[in-house]
């Protein structure tokens, strides 16, 4: 039978000594390891920001539109979260601290009341995700630091979504609009292959035929 997690246990993960840890184990979703760096993942490159110049815009169905600047944003309630965050690249991380604004407190400081059941995140270099409102509703935060320092350009400053219970490509860094919908939309990874809902204790890495991603590949990209 074909059984990746035979696979997995077999798996040798170079220069993570933190991939076993018992203690953990009922919070590691199938087919994940554990590491305690910080891989660095994204298409494209890493954007530079003009802060005067940096909005977060908020628009599309059942709001008027709206501009918040970094400024205006930081003067929001300031919540920190911390969860673990589990990549479709395989790995996960236990206990991240991130600090910003829930989605849900920015909804309610703006009055935006708008129903529509879907969003499109939009960020920078050409990302776009799509995330159903009711996934931020919860503990969804719209983070400008981690472990109490502000993100690293790499991580996403000035701003990244951080939903802690979707695979990782959900979170987008870089954001610069969410766009509410009437109706589901497809963003990049969600057009390229990976699963729309993306839950990774239910392993919804795609949507077809899986990907050939080697089990080992996120081992190789750049780290903090
Ligand atoms: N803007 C943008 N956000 C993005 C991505 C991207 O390519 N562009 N990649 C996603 C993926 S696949 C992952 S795993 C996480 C990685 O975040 P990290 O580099 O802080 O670990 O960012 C997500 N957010
Ligand atoms: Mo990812």
């Amino acid at each position: 039978m074909h059984s990746k997690a035979e696979r997995l246990k077999g798996m040798k993960t170079p220069g993570t000594a933190a991939a076993v840890k018992p203690e953990l184990a009922h919070r590691l979703p199938p087919g994940q390891v554990w590491t305690d760096r910080f891989p660095i993942l994204h298409e494209g490159e890493v954007p530079q920001y003009d802060m005067a110049e940096w909005t977060l815009r908020l628009f599309g169905a059942g709001l008027e539109e709206r501009t918040l600047t970094y400024a205006e944003l930081m003067k929001l309630p300031q919540t920190t979260l911390r969860c673990d965050i589990h990549c479709v690249t395989r790995w996960s991380k236990a206990d991240t601290q991130w600090t910003g604004v829930r989605f849900r407190d920015l909804l309610e400081e703006l009055g935006i009341r708008s129903k529509a059941p879907y969003l499109m995140i939009h960020a920078d270099t050409d990302y776009e995700t799509n995330v159903p409102l009711k996934d931020l509703l919860g503990d969804a935060l719209l983070a400008h630091s981690y472990n109490g320092e502000p993100l690293t350009p790499k991580h996403g400053w000035p701003l990244r979504l951080v939903v802690p219970h979707l695979y990782f490509w959900k979170s987008a860094k870089w954001i610069r609009g969410i766009e509410f919908m009437t109706e589901d939309r497809t963003g990049f990874w969600e057009r390229n292959g990976f699963h729309n809902t993306a839950d990774p204790f239910r392993e919804e890495r795609f949507s077809g035929e899986e990907l050939p991603i080697p089990e080992d590949e996120w081992v190789h990209k750049d780290y903090d």
